[in-house]
């Protein structure tokens, strides 16, 4: 009937978040192995692993560190622009959202 038409809905309803990519952005000063080390803290990666990351983005210019709901992206963002300002480091990142 109507009432299970709606609670149907009501528990059927969530749908999983927009997802959000922190892409960096590569630079001629930032030290490649104060990156690598940022990718390791901030987006859990293995030493192997942010070092493959730090290299494509030197070389593409660009590239993705991680994939997350647009909150802890947008923390992640902030987390790097602190550790790059307080080390004097140029580094840039920024999050949009995954299409
Ligand atoms: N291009 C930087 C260098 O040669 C390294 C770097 C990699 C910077 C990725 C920013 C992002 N020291």
């Amino acid at each position: 009937d109507g009432d299970s038409v709606v609670a149907e809905r009501k528990e059927q309803k969530t749908k999983p978040p927009q997802m959000h990519q922190v892409v960096m952005l590569n630079d001629d000063y930032t030290p490649m192995e104060f990156v690598v080390v940022v990718i390791q803290e901030f987006f859990n990666k293995d030493r192997e692993s942010a070092t493959q990351i730090m290299l494509k983005i030197h070389l593409d210019g660009k590239g993705i560190c991680g994939v997350y709901s647009r909150d802890v992206a947008a923390t992640k963002v902030l987390q790097v622009q602190e550790a790059a300002r307080q080390a004097g480091h140029p580094l840039q990142c920024l999050s949009e959202p995954v299409d």
